[in-house]
């Protein structure tokens, strides 16, 4: 680091206006997200054998064991945790100031100092202390060290408190545990929000006690279900159950023939087109089944949302349409979550923006009060082809390069939509062409993270130029975990 000296003489904010003559970016370590605030310090830290981990706070405690355990098994250390201040600190203070999800990060030659208002800020920065470390620190096994990092004195907080991803488990199944390892790596880039799509027109993934029928062999029960929420809270990571209606529903269709108008059972579906099912809107059967459905699906979920689909019903009338969104609204209501769906919606408190051919939904969406979650599908989905020769996903959005991901902002993505409209940001993963975990990664990585930056950090913070250098250093940080990735042209690998 040639600037080393004349760094440490300058706090860089992404708050300050001036023109600075270095950023976050351009001088510090290569973290993605990019810190709201980084001012490199003098000297440097370096993790010794017989360094212990402090934490205080009982709320903290979690946390501080999941690092040790993490950095035990590249290390090889013990790393004991202790309830005293030690050579790694984190401390979860009660304050406010740095929101929720904030911390501070001081590293001296003395030690590591990571303090929050919350043990959820405290993680956060915890995703930012590993990228601190060298590369080798994500291994699964024992390696040489050293574990040093240099000095630096960082103070950070989101920009949006939702930074969403989705997987479509509908489509093609996957596993609890190849849930668990999608979320492991989300949370890494501060991802807080696992949107599943559960149902679909080729089929229904989660157990419903009073509908037996719904789910098939390859589906999570309860227990499965509550297992992915369990795992996701510990890395505060809130779960988005989406049960699609009113189209989208083949499988309920092929499940329950008095779910149909003409009570006629569906055949299953097994092909990729769109638009072609839809509930029954006039039956009151098509309520009973959604009030049930909603009632187990709220009583698994401790997260406030609720999310009901509504895309691309094709072939339900629109004045039926708003009908059933108005029913279902109520039975949200009923069982006390957050209605959200697609940018179609015509009801709820959240609305996801996806389709970049159609704005003014968005922009209907606030006008009745919504709020949004931005993913663009030409920028945000991760199911879109890198370039013509990627081996899976769809193009119907266009080829979505690193730099296609990267390079937007969502207050500016769709005219009309401001900072205070949107919640947040979510990059979908859609399955129709995916069927394996290493396919899954192949896509999400490196676009994932990304888009967990979009996110998290100021606008001002970041650039194309300082986010694909950057981005470079997490590709043996991968290779370290295993992650299948694409190595894209556009990124100076090293
Ligand atoms: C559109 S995005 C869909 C999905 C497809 C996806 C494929 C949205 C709300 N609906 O049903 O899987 O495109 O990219």
């Amino acid at each position: 680091m040639p600037h080393r000296r004349l760094a440490a003489l300058m706090t860089v904010s992404a708050l300050a206006t001036s023109c600075a003559p270095s950023s976050p970016e351009s001088d510090g370590p290569a973290l993605v997200p990019v810190p709201a605030s980084l001012r490199v310090t003098e000297g440097s830290f370096t993790l010794a054998s017989d360094a212990r981990i402090g934490v205080r706070s009982a709320e903290g405690a979690p946390v501080a064991e999941e690092l040790a355990r993490m950095l035990r098994r590249s290390t090889g250390y013990a790393l004991p945790v202790v309830r005293e201040p030690a050579e790694i600190t984190l401390e979860v203070s009660g304050g406010q100031e740095l929101g929720r999800e904030g911390y501070t990060l001081d590293v001296t030659p003395g030690g590591v100092r990571l303090a929050a208002g919350t043990a959820e800020g405290v993680f956060r920065g915890v995703q930012t202390l590993r990228q601190l470390l060298p590369a080798a620190i994500e291994n699964p096994a024992p390696q040489p060290g050293p574990w040093t990092i240099g000095g630096v004195s960082i103070e950070d907080r989101p920009r949006f408190s939702y930074r969403g991803v989705m997987l479509d488990v509908a489509r093609h199944f996957f596993t609890v545990e190849q849930v668990k390892r999608y979320i492991d790596l989300a949370a890494s880039y501060k991802v807080n929000v696992l949107h599943l799509h559960l149902t679909d027109d080729q089929g229904w993934r989660i157990e419903i006690k009073s509908w037996p029928e719904l789910a098939g062999d390859d589906s999570y029960s309860q227990e499965d279900y509550r297992e992915i929420v369990r795992y996701a809270a510990e890395r505060f990571v809130t779960v988005v159950p989406e049960i699609d209606t009113p189209g989208h529903t083949n499988a309920a269709l092929a499940a329950y023939a008095e779910l149909n108008c003409d009570g006629v059972a569906r055949e299953p579906y097994e092909g990729t087109e769109v638009g072609f099912s839809s509930l029954c809107v006039d039956k009151e059967v098509t309520y009973r089944f959604l009030d049930d459905v909603v009632r187990e699906v709220a009583a698994l979920t401790p997260g406030p949302y609720l999310n009901l689909g509504g895309d691309e019903a094709h072939s339900t009338d629109p004045e039926d349409y708003e009908k059933f969104v108005a029913r279902a609204q109520q039975i949200v209501d009923t069982h006390g979550k957050r209605l959200m769906g697609w940018a179609e919606i015509t009801s709820g408190s959240v609305a996801q923006h996806w389709n970049p051919r159609e704005p003014d939904r968005a922009r209907a969406a606030v006008a009745r009060g919504a709020r949004l979650v931005m993913s663009p599908a030409d920028h945000a989905y991760l199911d879109m082809k890198y370039t013509d020769s990627t081996e899976y996903g769809l193009d119907w959005a266009g080829l979505v390069e690193v730099s296609d991901s990267y390079e937007w902002d969502p207050a500016t993505v769709v005219e009309g939509v401001g900072e205070r409209d949107i919640l947040g940001v979510e990059a979908p993963l859609w399955t129709e062409t995916l069927a394996t975990s290493g396919a899954l990664e192949f896509m999400a990585y490196p676009r994932l993270p990304g888009i967990a930056e979009i996110g998290w950090s100021p606008a001002a913070a970041r650039s194309w130029e300082g986010y694909r250098t950057r981005l470079a250093a997490h590709g043996p940080r991968w290779s370290a975990r295993s992650v299948t990735f694409y190595r894209s042209p556009e990124i100076p690998w090293n």
